[in-house]
């Protein structure tokens, strides 16, 4: 007799994209294998929860069968691929998508123990750089996360990854990317010399060698990351131990060729566009805000089948973004009224069903299946957003976003510290505030309390947005208006990060 196991499966999904019929095979292996819900997670993909031991090799095979896998979801290596969704722009979405398989390809690791353990396959004997000729025997030092954002959305919070691409488009053609580099999220408390860190763009690349360059810098951080300390080995430690000149030399050596320089490039906003948009292609496009991406049936709100209804109808595709949203992507004239009545019926959140501040509220899973969990974050965030709605509505805010995620852990897995406003979990029912993060994901918040409750969280938000609903000027976001009125400092560096 074994303890009854029980397992979190992440999904490998470059890009977030994918089929009606796979979201359907999808939500029944969600009833076979694990606990009838589906996790859409911050790097566009899924998680199945409470997966028991025993249906482990039944869900990686029916996955399978779907044409999905789970290589590289998790593990010292490049991470799942995510980019931006945009729905609109058709073409330019297509190119962007067919980039992410590509480095997602690329920089996949070969072992056959995969197929062996999961899908029976035979089992062969090939070791270190003939089976890996990229990882060899080492692989990476750390996790590696890479993005692609287009410009002015910054949907995939492109500089929270080791990797950062920015898309350059001229003319409508797609000449190439800005590259950022060393971003990441987590931290660890009381060690000062852990930080979340955001990218820095290091130049330019045409498109036709963006994935060649994205090897080369895995190989970098390959090569050089800190492989004695695990709380020092994300590439954005090597980037801060060894600096952008050196990593300008590297990078001609590892990729034959130097950078360009940037080119400009402007965001304006990290979150998602809800409702219906037309894309260039006559097809429309809805996104759905999905409260901390699960896909249940809740009690009067039948969400998971309302979704599968949709699957069942809808002959483009689904899109995952990184704000745990989905996109009914590519519904033709023809069935758009359909779709829209299935939304209307099951009561999905359309835009028209929930505030703004409520559909920029992001959290991670934490309790009850996180182990790194230090309190509540995906139970908690409902309540949380209802005081929160509350407090704007008193401050006649109603109609304002402002973006809000919560994480039980410093780890940053809703990147917490690009929030305007963030909490990190220190104990159960306590938390860590910050406060002043911009709405494009390129200036992080500030640490402004430690260790409180939600009676003192709300008490100490409910006067700035007083003075916030008074004082801002046109247009003017939270977290800009508490570093413009001077009640958080912004501050980049990340010696400052720590200090409240
Ligand atoms: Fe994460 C670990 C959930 C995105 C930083 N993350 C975990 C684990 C696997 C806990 C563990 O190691 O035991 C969590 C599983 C919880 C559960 O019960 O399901 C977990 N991370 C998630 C997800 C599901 C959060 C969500 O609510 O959507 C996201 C899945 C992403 C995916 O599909 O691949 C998720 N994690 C992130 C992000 C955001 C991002 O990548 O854009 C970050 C911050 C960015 C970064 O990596 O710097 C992130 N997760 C971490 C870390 C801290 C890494 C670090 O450098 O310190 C850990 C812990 C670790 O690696 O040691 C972690
Ligand atoms: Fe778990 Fe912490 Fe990540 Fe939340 S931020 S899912 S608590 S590791």
């Amino acid at each position: 007799l074994e303890p009854l196991y029980m397992h979190m499966v992440r999904l490998r999904l470059p890009g977030g994209v994918l089929t009606p019929t796979q979201w359907l095979g999808l939500d029944e292996v969600a009833d076979e294998c694990a606990n009838h819900t589906l996790r859409l997670t911050t790097r566009q993909t899924f998680q199945f929860h409470g997966v028991f031991k025993h249906k482990m090799r039944t869900l990686m095979q029916r996955v399978n069968a779907l044409g999905i896998d789970s290589k590289g979801a998790c593990g010292d290596v490049n991470r799942n691929v995510v980019s931006n969704v945009n729905p609109h722009e058709s073409q330019l979405h297509a190119e962007i998508h067919r980039l992410s398989d590509e480095i997602s390809e690329r920089l996949m690791w070969r072992s056959g123990a995969y197929a062996e353990i999961w899908l029976g396959e035979e089992c062969v004997h090939r070791v270190g750089e003939e089976e890996e000729p990229f990882y060899s025997y080492y692989y990476l030092p750390r996790k590696f996360k890479i993005a692609l954002a287009v410009p002015p959305e910054n949907d995939a919070d492109v500089f929270a990854n080791d990797i950062g691409l920015i898309a350059i488009v001229e003319g409508g053609e797609l000449r190439g990317f800005n590259i950022a580099v060393g971003g990441g999220m987590g931290t660890t408390y009381g060690e000062p010399e852990t930080y979340p860190r955001l990218g820095e763009v290091a130049g330019f690349v045409p498109a036709d060698q963006a994935a060649d360059a994205c090897v080369a810098i895995t190989a970098i951080q390959r090569d050089h990351g800190c492989r004695t300390n695990r709380s020092h080995a994300r590439f954005k430690y090597t980037m801060d131990d060894y600096g952008m000149e050196w990593f300008h030399e590297k990078f001609r050596e590892y990729h034959g060729q130097a950078m360009e320089d940037a080119r400009p490039y402007e965001f304006d906003h990290n979150g998602d566009r809800f409702g219906w948009v037309e894309g260039e292609n006559g097809n429309s496009h809805l996104t759905l805000h999905i409260d901390s991406g699960r896909i249940a049936d809740w009690d009067g709100y039948p969400l998971r089948t309302g979704m599968r209804e949709i699957a069942k109808v809808h002959t483009g595709e689904f899109r995952i973004t990184c704000n745990q949203n989905l996109v009914i992507a590519n519904v033709t004239p023809r069935q758009k009224d359909r779709i829209q009545s299935l939304v209307d019926q099951y009561g999905l959140r359309d835009g028209t069903r929930s505030t703004p501040l409520a559909r920029n509220a992001m959290s991670c899973v934490a309790f009850p299946t996180c182990a790194l969990a230090m309190a509540e974050s995906e139970r908690y965030l409902p309540e949380l957003v209802g005081k929160l709605d509350e407090l704007m509505a008193k401050h006649g805010l109603s109609d304002q976003a402002v973006n809000v995620r919560v994480t039980g852990c410093p780890n940053g897995c809703a990147r917490p510290y690009l929030g305007e406003i963030g909490l990190t979990g220190k104990a159960l029912g306590k938390y860590n505030l910050y406060l002043g993060a911009d709405h494009k994901g390129e200036r992080m918040n500030r640490l402004y309390r430690e260790n409180i409750g939600e009676e003192t969280i709300l008490g100490i938000l409910d006067p700035m947005l007083e003075r916030y609903a008074k004082e801002r000027e046109s247009g003017e976001y939270f977290g800009d208006f508490l570093v413009r009125a001077g009640i958080v400092e912004a501050e980049r560096t990340p010696a400052m990060f720590h200090e409240a």
